[in-house]
């Protein structure tokens, strides 16, 4: 067991009567099925469960990501489907069909699941050159038409304002992407500076099924927000483990012996479910394919590789190749337990 799963056995020890009462008060659904969002620069509800999706109800969040807690109050399933944002049959007419003010929730889509992604305020917003990539992790592999790209225009301040179709401006339509795990694009904000949403539209290939991502950015940004670690004085302060910052992943120093090696670590959980990323290292020799068994797993959704069998994922065909002592990783939702280990072999 990794450290960080260790760790998380340990927490998920201590909120249990929370997560009882929680389990009373909201529907939590895990994602019925994959399907992908831009993760980098983060959507606003992909973010939220990234930073707190293993803490989801730790006061802190109101003082330190106050957006995030909000869209938790709301309705915490906008973060468990992190990657459910979607319509269908919108044959393209995007603006005609999403009204204005409800870009980031995909004109209320599903319910309304998502309404809290609309709210104007300060959106914990990720640094970013004036040069960078955006990636959009598509977990089910549906393939891109394309991706259609906006920034909000200079002097739209996304604290206070609601996002509407005459804030943007297109900075880029690109071509079609084969079905893969994750798509990306360059992007050149030069000239830009400060905050930003940057607003993607994922027209998936497999049918008509289109994506609305609002990922806040800071263009030009250096400093991050200082955390106000103020507990709320009617809470007990509850002696949470301090996972924020992930543990890095020992990187063998030497190729393993075996022809392949594999570790597994726990990201973010929830009722229920959980993140993990297994990450694969090639031995002394070049490999051109692998396999990954996460033993203890029951996983529902894979990226970056393909799931069989229910705990086993295979390379996707972009990283199966690996140089000797190289690494890649793959990342997958579970459930049940997270005491995981994970077995390589050739593929
Ligand atoms: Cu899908």
């Amino acid at each position: 067991m990794s450290i960080r799963a260790h760790l998380r056995k340990i927490a998920l020890a201590l909120p249990l009567a929370v997560v009882a009462a929680a389990l009373t008060t909201s529907l939590v659904a895990a994602p019925a099925s994959a399907h992908g969002s831009v993760t980098d620069p983060p959507s606003r509800n992909w973010g939220c469960l990234d930073r707190w999706g293993d803490r989801h109800q730790a006061p802190e969040m109101a003082q330190q990501d106050p957006m995030c807690w909000a869209a938790f109050q709301d309705n915490p399933a906008a973060m468990w489907n992190w990657n459910g944002l979607f319509r269908e049959g919108v044959a393209g007419r995007h603006e005609q069909v999403i009204p204005n003010g409800q870009l980031c929730s995909g004109g209320l889509t599903e319910g309304g699941r998502y309404r809290s992604m609309d709210t104007p305020g300060n959106w914990t917003a990720k640094n970013v050159p004036t040069n960078f990539t955006l990636t959009l992790t598509d977990g089910a592999q549906h393939g891109a038409d394309y991706l259609k790209v906006y920034i909000t225009k200079p002097g739209f301040d996304p604290t206070t304002q609601s996002l509407g179709w005459g804030d943007l401006t297109l900075l880029k339509e690109t071509g079609r992407y084969a079905s893969a795990g994750q798509y990306q694009t360059d992007l050149n904000l030069s000239g830009r500076s400060g905050r930003a949403v940057i607003y993607t539209i994922w027209q998936a290939s497999h049918l008509d099924q289109s994506y609305y991502i609002c990922s806040d950015v800071n263009i030009g940004g250096t400093t991050t927000p200082t955390p106000t670690p103020t507990v709320s004085p009617t809470v007990t302060p509850t002696p949470t483990p301090t996972m924020t910052t992930p543990t890095p992943t020992p990187t063998p120093t030497t190729p393993p012996t075996g022809a392949c090696a594999a570790t597994v670590t726990v990201g973010n959980s929830w009722n229920g479910g959980y993140q993990a990323q297994v990450t694969v290292t090639a031995g002394a020799s070049a490999i051109t394919g692998w396999k990954v068994t996460v033993n203890g797993a029951t996983i529902t959704q894979a990226w970056n590789g393909t799931l069989s069998g229910g705990n086993t994922i295979t390379n996707a065909s972009w990283n199966g190749s690996l140089g000797a002592g190289a690494s890649t990783t793959a990342g997958f939702l579970g459930t049940g337990s997270t005491n995981l280990t994970a077995t390589c072999a050739l593929a």
